[in-house]
């Protein structure tokens, strides 16, 4: 037996390998609570489901002008001839049409190790022959990145330096928590990790603080922690916290001196909250109906928060709504009402419920990634508007307060994403797929995303390469060590991307005359130099490698966002207009979409509960992220199987919804809208508040039509951007209609490759 360390975004493990096989994979020992996610991987390395060949679509190769994509058979081809293709069809669009036609943004999380990073490699190779259309910004929390710099001058307080937990352990006195704080969602962190710190993080919170969380599910945070669940209607959290400012206006409990000194705008919030401004209360009274919440219970909550030190917290997911800016921005202006910002466990911050190591020290881990290069064609999409891209090329967008033109895509080529995983109305994301001359796609497996491509190269997993890993809030980089030769004839995108920039002109560009093991050894020498800067004795490269890690030292660090500025707020100004926060600004305002105010407001998120839409289609569908696997990555594995009935995803269902349509426990479902529709095997839940539903995403999409044969949610949710500003993924904005399925349940097709014959003929 041989054994060898690697790791995956769900975290570091042991491979133990005999005759060529891996048998077992056991836990990193320094992990204290090792995630069941990496026990796919005996299963999925070798599994059935893997790319094992280079192959182009028959109808492709018959000219069939794209129609039959994701509907097709394959043809295999010797690595050469497929590479002497793509490269042919790279050179042939890039002539005619110009770089800007050909398409490789690649939105996607590909797989743990910053080395062999699909999506750098992908866009650093497009970059080396002259260009491409990219994409910007991020599905998780588009919305926030465009719009957090506008009002608080920073991003990061959405995604890497979160007011650590010792902080809020030791000073906070209430947690209003909207979206909770799942534990699922702990799982998993981009680039690999050593120690999952779910337990310990709301062990030490829930024992000292009184944790509320605000959520249309009680699920956010699992029983057996201390905490109240105060329940409440999806996209609706603006209300119940413009309410609560309300009413500590209305009873003069605001912190007066906090507004005067550190922002620019309160009066015209305040003039809105009173009515001032448009001759509506936003009382208890006037939330109540929108949010489902008792108007007295929030007039209680409100007064209850005075006098202490408050922590307002949301996950990323309410921003993934439309218009969701606003609940950010409407915490802030909480926050800074209560004069909580920049104080030891209060203010605000983002992202708690998810993912790993938020509100861990600031490790500040180095970690090494390949330079993506400069696109010569300087344009990019945000990453959400990938389907307007295909279907409207000529039309102008708005975004971050400018105006652009999308250009015709000739060519797409992806690697390390699953579009057909991540993106909303998936029947109109197959539409703008049928657009193009040629898809080409780079997987380890047979995805939807895979089946809807005219070329695919079957790409290695991170256990068939030497990489290093890491997260910089983790305190271990790791190094991850081949297990296994290459399964199959996949090779690794970085030798995939070399050998297409050989044919094109841009190796040295490329490959900087370097292999992929002398990269390794160089993002090491990278790591070690900020490391030796930092103080520290890295050692060199050999002894980490066998040695296996590199432990950071504990920084011990009690941060708090906006400490310093709190603290002297003329020498730390926020990078604001005002250099404070601004609870009012004219750019947002000129930048969001025509008709929204410059201040934190309730906007009708279209698809929600209060919607005419409600009539027909009475549910909101929240569509959340799976706990039993990243997005759809080993969809086909076991565990994620053992989550699933007759191969269908749970849909949690609260009882009385269920009763009114004759579900019981257990029945399957059919869920719908004009989009499209899936099936789901019904959970009844009285943890969900009445009108909602939830489905996870991840399940592998199985089309027939606009039916999903499978249970993946985007054949049903809204694709359109959260606003003109961010224009970021909407996903939580939906609204469906749920029935009894008492038919036959379709065979599912995806859980097995598509045909592959030998030759054309
Ligand atoms: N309805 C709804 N939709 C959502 C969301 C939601 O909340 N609701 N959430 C959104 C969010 S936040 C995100 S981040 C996205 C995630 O969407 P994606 O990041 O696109 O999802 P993944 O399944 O992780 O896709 C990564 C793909 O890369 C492949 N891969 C892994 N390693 C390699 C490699 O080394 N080389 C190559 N070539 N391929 C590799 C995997 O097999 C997998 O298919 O989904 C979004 N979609
Ligand atoms: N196991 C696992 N963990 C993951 C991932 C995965 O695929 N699998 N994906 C990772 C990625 S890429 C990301 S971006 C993060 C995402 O992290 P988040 O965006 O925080 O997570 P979600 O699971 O989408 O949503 C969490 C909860 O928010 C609640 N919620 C939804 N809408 C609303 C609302 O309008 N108001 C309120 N108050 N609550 C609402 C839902 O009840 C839902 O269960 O998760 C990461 N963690
Ligand atoms: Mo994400």
């Amino acid at each position: 037996m041989t054994t060898r360390r690697s790791a995956a975004h769900w975290g570091a493990f042991t491979a133990h390998e005999r005759d060529g096989k891996l048998v077992a994979v056991t836990p990193f020992e320094h992990d204290p609570h090792p995630t069941p996610l990496n026990s796919v991987w005996p299963e999925m390395l070798t599994s059935p489901m893997r790319v094992a060949r280079p192959v182009a679509r028959k109808g492709w190769l018959a000219k069939d002008g794209g129609a039959a994509r994701g509907d097709d058979e394959y043809v295999s081809l010797p690595w050469d001839e497929a590479l002497d293709m793509a490269a042919g069809e790279i050179s042939r669009v890039r002539g005619q049409h110009g770089n800007s036609a050909l398409f490789a943004g690649s939105y996607g999380w590909s797989s743990a190790g910053r080395v062999h990073h699909a999506r750098t490699l992908i866009r650093r190779f497009y970059n080396s022959i002259g260009g491409f259309t990219d994409q910007v910004t991020n599905y998780s929390y588009g919305a926030a990145m465009a719009f957090m710099p506008r009002v608080v001058g920073v991003h990061n307080a959405v995604g890497s330096s979160l007011t650590s937990f010792t902080t809020i352990r030791d000073h906070c006195d209430v947690m209003l928590a909207m979206g909770g704080i799942p534990a699922k969602n702990w799982e998993v962190n981009s680039g690999g990790f050593g120690q999952h710190r779910y337990e310990p993080f709301l062990d030490g919170i829930t024992n000292s603080t009184r944790v509320i969380n605000v959520s249309p599910y009680r699920g956010d945070i699992e029983n057996r922690f201390p905490s109240e669940w105060l329940p409440i209607r999806p996209n609706t959290d603006t209300a119940l916290l413009l309410a609560i400012m309300q009413v500590l206006i209305a009873d003069g409990t605001h912190d007066e001196a906090f507004l005067a000194r550190y922002c620019v705008g309160a009066d015209r919030l305040v003039a809105y909250l009173t009515g001032a401004s448009d001759g509506e209360v936003k009382s208890p009274d006037w939330a109540s109906p929108i949010t489902g919440i008792p108007a007295d219970e929030i007039a209680a909550l409100a007064r209850s928060l005075v006098g202490k030190r408050v922590l307002v917290t949301a996950n990323w997911s309410l921003q993934r709504a439309r218009h969701g800016e606003q609940p950010y921005w409407a915490i802030i202006a909480l926050a800074s009402m209560l004069g909580q910002v920049g104080l030891p466990g209060g203010g605000f911050a983002f992202g708690y419920g998810s993912s790993n190591g938020m509100g861990n020290p600031r490790y500040d881990t180095p970690l090494y990634g390949l330079p993506a290069g400069k696109n010569a064609t300087g344009f990019a999409i945000p990453c959400a508007r990938v389907t307007d891209l295909l279907l409207n090329p000529g039309q102008s967008f708005r975004f971050d307060g400018k105006t652009y033109t999308y250009p015709e895509i000739k060519l797409i080529h992806w690697a390390g994403g699953n579009p057909f995983h991540h993106h909303q109305d998936l029947n109109r994301l197959r539409d703008g797929f049928r657009k193009p001359e040629t898809v080409i796609v780079n997987e380890c497996y047979w995805t939807a995303t895979a089946r809807h491509a005219d070329i695919v190269f079957p790409a290695t997993t991170a256990l068939e390469r030497n990489d290093i890993g890491g997260a910089s809030r983790d305190p271990y980089i790791l190094a991850m060590q081949q297990v296994l030769p290459p399964v199959g004839e996949a090779r690794n995108d970085y030798d995939i991307f070399a050998a297409l920039a050989e044919r094109l002109g841009g190796a040295e560009a490329f490959t900087e005359g370097r292999t992929t093991d002398d990269w390794v050894r160089f993002a090491w020498d990278q790591i070690s130099a900020r490391l030796t800067r930092n103080g520290l004795e890295p050692p060199d490269f050999e002894a980490f490698w066998e040695k296996g890690y590199f432990e950071m030292p504990d920084p011990k660090d009690n941060y708090v966002m906006f400490a310093a500025f709190r603290d002297d707020p003329e020498a730390h100004r926020l990078p604001t207009p005002s250099g404070r926060v601004e609870l009012y600004s004219a750019d947002v305002e000129a930048m969001t979409g025509p008709g929204v105010p410059g201040h934190p407001a309730w906007l009708d998120p279209e698809e929600w509960l209060g919607a005419p839409r409600a009539a027909i289609y009475p549910i909101h569908l929240l569509t959340p992220q799976p706990a039993r696997r990243l997005h759809g990555q080993m969809d086909w594995s076991a565990h994620s199987r053992e989550g699933k009935v007759r191969g269908r995803e749970l849909l949690k269902i609260n009882p009385a919804d269920a009763a009114m349509r004759g579900i019981e426990d257990g029945d399957n479902v059919r869920l719908f809208n004009d989009r499209g529709a899936c099936f789901a095997v019904a959970k009844i839940d009285d943890g969900l508040v009445r009108g909602c539903a939830l489905l996870p995403t991840g399940a592998t999409y199985d089309p027939d039509g606009t039916t999903d044969r499978n249970s993946n949610p985007n054949v049903l949710t809204r694709d359109i951007g959260t606003s003109e500003l961010g224009q970021g993924s909407s996903a939580q904005s939906c609204l469906v209609e749920v029935e009894k399925f008492t038919g036959e349940l379709p065979e599912l097709r995806v859980n097995r490759p598509p045909v592959q014959h030998e030759t054309a003929t």
